[in-house]
C-alpha cells in the first residue's frame, strides 16, 4: 500500500508513520508515503493558500491551484490518477467495512483540508471521495487522514504479525471484543473469571461469545439490532 498525503501540516504525519506498528510496516516495506506540503505548489509570491469566500461569510477558502498542482504531482510520481480521499465532516462516514475496501487499493491520495473548506471546483475535477470520520467536528483533515491510514494499514497482509488478529476482535463479526485479563490472577481485589483458568478452550470460547453478547447489547444496541438480523 501506497499513501499520499496533501496537506498544509506535513510534520503532522511524522509520530504517527514511523512509530510503532505503523513504523514497522513502513520498515517492512508493506506501506510506504509521500508526503506533499501543498504550500509547496502556490504560485502566489507569498505563498498564500486561502482567500476569502465569495458570498461572504466566515474563515477563509483553500484555493483550488495549489491543491490542484499538489494532485497533478502526486499523479506524476504514481504515474496514473490516484484515487483521492477527502477529509471533511459532509463526507460519508469511515467505517470498518469500508476501511477493508480501501486497504485492497495498491495506492491512496489523501487530500486534508482546513478554514472552512476547500474550493468545490478543484474537489470536482479530481472526482475525490469524500469521508469523515464521525459527527463532530475537527479544525482539519490530518488527524482524520492519520486515523484511516491506521485503520486501513492494519487489514494490509503482513502489517499484523499474528495473521488471526485482525479478524476475530470487534467489528469483523458485528460484535464488540470480550474482556481480556493477564497476570496476576488477582489484583485489586478482583480475580480473573475462573473459566479463562480452566483450560477448556470450547468453555472458553463460549464464554468470550456471550461476553461479547452482552458487551453488544448493553454498548451499542444499534449494532447489536445489525447482528440479530444478520443470524
Ligand atoms: Cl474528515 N474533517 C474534519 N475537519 N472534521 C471531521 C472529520 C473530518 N470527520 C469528523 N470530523
Amino acid at each position: 500500500m501506497k499513501y499520499y498525503v496533501m496537506t498544509l501540516f506535513p510534520e503532522m504525519f511524522e509520530t504517527v508513520m514511523t512509530g510503532s506498528i505503523m513504523g514497522r510496516a513502513v520498515d517492512a516495506g508493506h506501506i510506504s508515503y509521500e508526503i506533499e506540503n501543498i504550500r509547496d505548489y502556490t504560485p502566489d509570491k507569498h505563498n498564500r493558500v486561502d482567500d476569502y469566500p465569495y458570498g461572504g461569510g466566515a474563515g477563509m477558502v483553500m484555493e483550488a491551484e495549489p491543491v490542484y498542482r499538489c494532485y497533478e504531482e502526486v499523479c506524476s510520481k504514481a504515474g496514473h490518477p490516484v484515487k483521492v480521499i477527502h477529509l471533511t465532516p459532509q463526507g460519508k462516514p469511515f467505517t470498518q467495512e469500508l476501511a477493508a475496501k480501501y486497504a485492497g487499493e495498491t495506492e491512496l491520495a489523501f487530500l486534508c483540508g482546513h478554514y472552512e473548506g476547500i474550493d468545490e471546483r478543484v474537489l470536482e475535477e479530481i472526482g475525490t471521495e469524500d469521508v469523515s470520520i464521525g459527527d463532530y467536528v475537527l479544525t482539519g483533515g490530518e488527524l482524520p487522514a492519520m486515523v484511516m491510514m491506521d485503520a486501513i494499514a492494519r487489514l494490509v497482509p503482513g502489517v499484523l504479525g499474528n495473521s488471526d488478529s485482525s479478524c476475530e476482535e470487534s467489528f469483523s463479526d458485528g460484535l464488540l471484543e470480550y474482556p481480556q485479563y493477564t497476570r496476576p490472577e488477582e489484583i485489586l481485589g478482583r480475580k480473573v473469571p475462573e473459566i479463562l483458568l480452566s483450560g477448556h478452550h470450547k468453555n472458553i470460547e463460549k464464554w468470550r461469545l456471550e461476553q461479547s453478547i452482552e458487551r453488544t447489547k448493553t454498548r451499542r444496541p444499534d449494532m447489536f439490532e445489525k447482528y440479530e438480523s444478520k443470524k
